[in-house]
């Protein structure tokens, strides 16, 4: 089973209509469809092809879309790297993800030192050669390629399919609707799949997107205070930022704003109300990178009646809990449906992610009389911290290579900023200070999982085994 080319097709069925818009600039779908035509033809001219996977590196900006756009059009694989991520850590992915070329955004040359790199500015000094784009697209091949942070520490490098976008895309609208007036806003990167799916929806629905290079809370504000756009994705650290912004300028959200989409992580029961204060609708949705997106979301009219859930699958997928027997049994939350990635690449490839035809979440949840899902803790020992993912094992890793340092055990502490940020507890072999183990993390991980506290212990609780007893390392914060 094929899809027609979503670029192609949209800038036929569509082409007139607004497709992005950055700043004071903005394109239509033909516009758009052009210039990433006009990449395709510089990237032909550079050797990549339909069978190339490639690595992108890239602020949020309007050459991301077209250059990733011109890899569509080609047919090949986009391994979409984390702008966060330390030198180190981006090594790992390019290596485990064997990629033919990297395509940097020269302001971020600094972070990747390969051959294989290609700036940005090298492609716009390329003369395109003819070359044809791809009429169908096969419903199993892999578009994007996204990491997630693992329990091991080794990031798994997930293949997003055509059919999985486009499922997710389907879904989504037959959940929230869609209207040709609706334009949605995204400041979540476009290297998560929160950020990207947003593209996808747009190419599938031929819906408007306003795209930031960072977000911008009081720019935010604006927007949905004066209707510029319907509808906005979030995770709960930027929802607080927007709403202080909007209580600060005593302002309501405009009538023709439709919807916050709040995700990655739980939203806070508070933030729901202050949500509901300045007339924003707030559907919060349970979704991964394994998934595409959002798996379920719950409908704003369920809101306060459902608080604290995270609503029910959409239309085409099904959740069930673990060995439940019934409503309100808590066990492993496991997914079936189109949106499911068909599995990992590199080191993972050989891994399966589904048992039985479900998806294994690892994270632990109920579902109600009524079917709404709660999810109520994350898969082991994962860390969210503004809506990105950190394992103990990636930042103990580190900490155990460092000369002075005998043991280490990390866990996530309660934040009221970020949801919750990664502490760590260290048994020193020699005299070290607690500054120069953290200098030492800086330079190695990304600034978002260096350890917002580090204390230096005499031993780590651990069991008769040996394994560190990480519940215990939470009771001691
Ligand atoms: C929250 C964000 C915007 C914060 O970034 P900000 O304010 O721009 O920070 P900087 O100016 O860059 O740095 C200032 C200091 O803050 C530190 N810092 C930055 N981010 C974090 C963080 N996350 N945790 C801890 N610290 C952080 C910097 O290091 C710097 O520190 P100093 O000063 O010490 O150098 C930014 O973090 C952000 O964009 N977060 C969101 C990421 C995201 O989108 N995550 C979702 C991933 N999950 C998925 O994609 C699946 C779920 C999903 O699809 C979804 C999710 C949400 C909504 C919808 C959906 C959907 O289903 O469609
Ligand atoms: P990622 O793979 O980076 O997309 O992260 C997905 C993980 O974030 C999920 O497996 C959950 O652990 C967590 N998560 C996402 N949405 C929610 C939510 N609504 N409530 C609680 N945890 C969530
Ligand atoms: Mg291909
Ligand atoms: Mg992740
Ligand atoms: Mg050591």
């Amino acid at each position: 089973m094929t899809y027609p080319n979503w670029l192609s097709q949209r800038s036929y069925l569509s082409g007139d209509r607004m497709a992005l818009s950055f700043q004071e600039q903005q394109w239509s779908f033909s516009e758009i469809n052009d210039l990433a035509l006009a990449y395709a033809g510089k990237l032909t001219a550079l050797g990549i092809k339909a069978e190339s996977r490639v690595a992108i590196l890239s602020k949020s900006n309007p050459q991301f879309v077209f250059v990733m756009y011109g890899c569509l059009h080609l047919g090949c694989e986009m391994v979409m790297l984390n702008e966060r991520l330390a030198t180190g850590e981006l090594a790992y992915q390019i290596d485990d993800a064997q990629v033919d070329s990297i395509l940097v955004d020269d302001v971020l040359k600094e972070k990747i030192v390969s051959s294989k790199v290609i700036l940005f500015s090298k492609l716009d000094d390329t003369m395109p050669v003819r070359c044809e784009p791809e009429k169908q697209w096969q419903k199993d091949q892999t578009l994007s390629i996204m990491y997630t942070s693992g329990t091991t520490g080794h990031p798994k490098g997930v293949r997003q399919t055509a059919e999985n976008h486009f499922s997710s895309a389907i879904s989504s609208a037959l959940n929230i609707g869609i209207a040709p007036e609706d334009i949605w806003l995204c400041s979540v990167p476009l290297f998560h799949i929160s950020g990207f799916s947003i593209l996808m929806r747009s190419l599938i629905y031929g819906m408007g997107v306003r795209l930031y290079e960072k977000f911008d809370a009081k720019s935010s504000a604006e927007e949905i205070h004066n209707g510029t756009v319907t509808h906005m994705s979030l995770v709960g650290v930027m929802l607080e930022r927007v709403l202080s912004e909007m209580e600060k300028a005593s302002v309501q959200a405009s009538p023709r704003f439709k919807a916050v989409l709040a995700g990655g992580g739980p939203v806070p029961v508070a933030y729901m109300e202050r949500a509901a204060a300045c007339g924003i609708p707030v559907l919060q949705t349970y979704g991964m990178t394994e998934t595409s997106s959002q798996t379920t979301t719950l409908q704003s009219a369920d809101a306060t009646r459902k608080i604290g859930s995270a609503g029910k699958p959409l239309f085409l997928y099904q959740v069930i809990i673990d060995k439940a027997e019934n409503p309100g049994d808590k066990g492993e939350i496991l997914i079936q449906g189109p949106q499911v990635t068909p599995g990992y690449i590199g080191k993972f490839a050989e891994r399966n992610v589904q048992k039985d035809g479900w998806l294994h979440t690892g994270d632990i949840g109920y579902l109600d009389g009524e079917g709404f899902l709660f999810v109520v803790d994350r898969r082991s020992d994962l860390i969210v911290s503004g809506g990105e993912n950190i394992y103990p094992a990636e930042i103990e890793k580190v900490l155990m290579t460092h000369p002075a340092v005998r043991e280490v055990g990390v866990c996530g502490a309660a934040s009221e900023e970020w949801g919750e940020v990664p502490v760590a507890f260290v048994v020193l072999s020699k005299e070290t200070t607690v500054a120069e183990l953290l200098v030492y993390c800086c330079e190695q991980l990304a600034a978002y999982k260096v350890p917002k506290r580090l204390s230096v212990v005499e031993a780590l609780p651990r069991n008769a085994s040996n394994k560190l007893l990480r519940r215990e390392l939470r009771a001691w914060l």
